[in-house]
């Protein structure tokens, strides 16, 4: 999965693809370069992050949708609005990802249910202004099991096809850099709930710090590809269905790699 970012301000590549013309070039490239669907994302998630309003949002991603569906991308769409997602599936997006795993919009569900397309829950504790004062756990990897899952039923219980839902750790969503190696480390808790399972860790501030320099200051984003390459090959040799990433030629390579050990493990759902 190929991340676009149609914003003024995602940590690592907001403003860089906000005008239409840029934000389709960009998609139609890491298409081309590999990708099997792009993310489209109209607002930013970086913690801390100030909300928009629904209009904003959708104006942001609908147009950039309706060229890359012309084009022939394949897309999801980034967004924990019911309102948005519609418009976005109806632009041509063929599935939601959804960082809020649906608890941020209670008519998310009947959307996912009634497109009967691919859902990514992820899991989450809250909206990014103030979601790192969430991440207290005692046990992260069985308590992002176990809410994943209830976000799972609840979904299934709203008319969801279990056969269309995808999970994701939602690394960096109300979790410090500890809890994101531990899930890291324990991928198969969540790929043991019988669902695909995406990983998603691009670029994050967590991989900034393990590269830090001598004085302590994390590696900038764009410093951070060869580390987020290891965390892919790590995540899909541990058994996750896919990797969300900003670099999507060195990520095939590096799965062409790991393919080679004749390990195939990929589905399409
Ligand atoms: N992270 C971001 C945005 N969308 N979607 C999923 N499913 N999982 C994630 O971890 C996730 C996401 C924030 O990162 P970005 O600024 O690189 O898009």
């Amino acid at each position: 999965m190929g991340v676009l970012n149609v914003t003024p301000d995602s940590f690592s590549d907001g403003g860089r693809y906000s005008d239409l013309a840029s934000a389709v070039e960009h998609g139609i490239s890491l298409y081309g370069e590999g990708a099997d669907i792009v993310d489209v994302g109209g607002e930013s998630t970086r913690p801390g992050a100030e909300r928009i309003d629904a209009a904003t949002e959708a104006a942001r991603v609908v147009p950039v949708i309706e060229s890359l569906a012309a084009a022939g991308v394949p897309m999801s769409i980034d967004t924990t609005r019911a309102a948005v997602a519609e418009a976005a599936l109806a632009a041509g997006a063929i599935a939601v990802n959804d960082v809020s795993g649906g608890l941020a919009d209670p008519s998310m569900a009947s959307v996912a249910a009634a497109a009967g397309c691919p859902w990514i829950l992820m899991h989450w504790r809250g909206h990014s202004r103030d979601m790192q004062k969430l991440a207290t756990y005692r046990d992260v990897v069985s308590e992002v099991r176990d809410e994943l899952s209830a976000r799972a039923d609840a979904a299934i219980a709203a008319g969801v096809d279990a056969g269309r839902i995808v999970l994701d750790p939602g690394l960096g969503f109300a979790k410090q850099a500890e809890h994101n190696w531990a899930l890291s480390a324990h991928l198969e808790a969540l790929t043991g709930l019988g669902f695909p399972v995406l990983f998603a860790a691009s670029r994050k501030t967590y991989l900034g710090r393990v590269l830090a320099g001598p004085d302590g200051t994390p590696r900038p984003p764009d410093g951070r590809g060869a580390a987020t390459l290891a965390t892919s090959i790590l995540a899909v040799a541990s058994g996750a269905w896919g990797v969300r990433v900003h670099e999507v030629r060195d990520t095939v390579d590096g799965l062409a790699v790991w393919r080679a050990t004749g390990s195939p493990r990929f589905t399409k759902i």
